[in-house]
């Protein structure tokens, strides 16, 4: 702001100071973009910034009176830069998803809103969007748990799953004894442990801890991360182990994990309905624990007294469900109550807790179109896009969404298999964002009581 500007403000009466000062008012809000692996969080960031950067000619008004300008801002030193130039080139110019994401990255918008009377001048403020992975937030609940106690829910989980893996892996467990000691056996139990955490991730089972396992970042071969769950039987790498966790614990989830999370305002959280569909019943209710868990910091029983500490400044927290042009428009309505039921129970915790919530299904960007086509006398809904598998653009019919996550018994993933698409080829010019579905009703729940 420049100086005489402040100065004059300074000789004005301190009621209309304080009236003016609020157009000036800056600050920075933090909105957290989490989600599981391959939810879809790089995507929808980079299209959130692209839509609010077009605002003017791509999306509907927030509120019929609302304009405002956004700037993408310089990044902040010493965090990770959320690098939307490149993604918005790939997607836009070379047709390519962008890579995976392991760690946490940062980005700053500065919006100007007009404000109602012209008396008043522009209110600026800053919005900072957090990529963060939903792997590491499995970690919170780490906090509130000892190592032994740790051990144990893992080890339970693990029989729960009836997985031949897993069941390998306590197997091992349950045949050490008080000489399994020594680094040859610290590294073998953590390597099994940790293939068998990755392949269950790959399995798409949600509740793995720790998530530096699977998405190890900065601490790829740190010899902090030597340990993994043990009953207490095997009391010769207990104590070995329970440092390490407890190093873990203080260093990475309090450290950074946590650490990140200061200061949060608002929330958007990923579901993947569509990949919960595909792999059946035992995936699904993973999935919403994991989701449990990733919200835990709200929890209002919450006894951990720094997850307290921190939830109050959470306001907002907005449960999206991506990728909804693999399926055809006809079916999001259905699409919208399977992320309904997926997160209702949550929804209703949370506004308890009295933080606002909502829900959105959305793509954030649109890579198939709906066409209407007779199949056998039936008029169907069709996607047409262009396959991931073979990079030829099909029409495909990817069946009816149920209106309801199916029963235990009654669900085979073979009836759910939906096709990945890539990024259409279009031209855009420069006043083109990416096509996208519900985007703007995002930008409204989101950000609409700001601007
Ligand atoms: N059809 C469609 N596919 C999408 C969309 N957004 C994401 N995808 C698909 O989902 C994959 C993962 O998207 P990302 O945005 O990289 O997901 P992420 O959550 O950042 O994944 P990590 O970085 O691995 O944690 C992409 O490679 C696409 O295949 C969308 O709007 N439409
Ligand atoms: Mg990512």
């Amino acid at each position: 702001m420049p100086k005489n500007i402040l100065d004059s403000i300074r000789t004005l009466p301190s009621e209309v100071v304080s009236q003016v000062s609020s157009v000036f008012s800056e600050g920075t809000i933090k909105i957290a973009i989490t989600g599981l692996s391959r939810s879809g969080k790089t995507v929808f960031i980079t299209s959130l910034i692209d839509q609010l950067l077009h605002q003017n000619r791509l999306l509907s008004v927030t509120h019929a009176h609302a304009t405002f300008k956004t700037t993408l801002k310089a990044p902040l030193h010493n965090v990770r830069r959320f690098d939307y130039y490149s993604f918005i080139d790939q997607l836009k110019n070379e047709q390519k998803w962008p890579q995976g994401t392991d760690a946490i990255s940062h980005t700053l918008l500065e919006f100007e809103s007009k404000s109602y009377f012209s008396f008043m001048g522009n209110k600026v403020f800053t919005i900072e969007l957090i990529d963060y992975p939903g792997e590491w937030l499995l970690d919170l609940k780490m906090l509130e748990l000892s190592f032994e106690d740790w051990s144990l829910q893992s080890l339970a989980w693990l029989k729960a799953l009836n997985h031949p893996e897993a069941e390998k892996y306590l197997q091992m467990v349950a045949s050490l004894n008080a000489k399994s000691v020594g680094s040859v056996y610290e590294k073998e139990l953590h390597e099994t442990y940790k293939s068998l955490v990755t392949r269950l991730k790959a399995e798409h089972y949600s509740q793995i801890t720790p998530g530096r396992f699977i998405m190890p970042a900065d601490l790829a071969n740190d010899p902090m991360l030597v340990f993994a769950p043990i009953g207490g039987a095997s009391s010769g790498l207990v104590s070995v182990y329970k440092k390490r966790y407890e190093k873990y614990v203080d260093e990475v989830v309090k450290g950074i994990h946590l650490e990140h999370f200061k200061g949060f305002e608002r929330q958007v959280v990923l579901v993947d309905v569509v990949e919960s569909l595909e792999n059946g019943y035992d995936c699904y209710k993973d999935m919403r624990e994991g989701l449990k868990s990733i919200l835990s910091l709200y929890d209002h029983n919450q006894k951990n007294f720094l997850l307290q500490w921190l939830s109050p400044s959470i306001k907002k927290v907005l449960f999206v469900a991506t990728k909804a042009d693999q399926v055809a428009a006809s079916q999001h309505a259905n699409f919208a109550n399977l992320l309904e039921e997926m997160v209702g129970e949550l929804r209703r915790e949370l506004d308890i807790s009295h933080i606002e919530t909502h829900s959105q299904v959305v793509s954030a960007l649109k890579s198939t179109t709906t066409i209407e086509k007779k199949y056998e006398g039936r008029l169907l809904s069709f996607v047409r896009g262009v396959l991931e598998e073979d990079g030829q653009l099909h029409d495909l019919y990817p069946g009816e969404m149920p209106a309801h996550f199916p029963s235990k018994t009654s669900w085979s993933s073979a009836d759910y298999a939906y096709k990945s698409f890539l990024p259409p080829k279009r031209s855009y010019g420069a006043q083109d964002a990416l096509e996208h579905i519900n985007m703007d009703k995002v930008v409204e729940k989101l950000l609409g009581d700001l601007l």
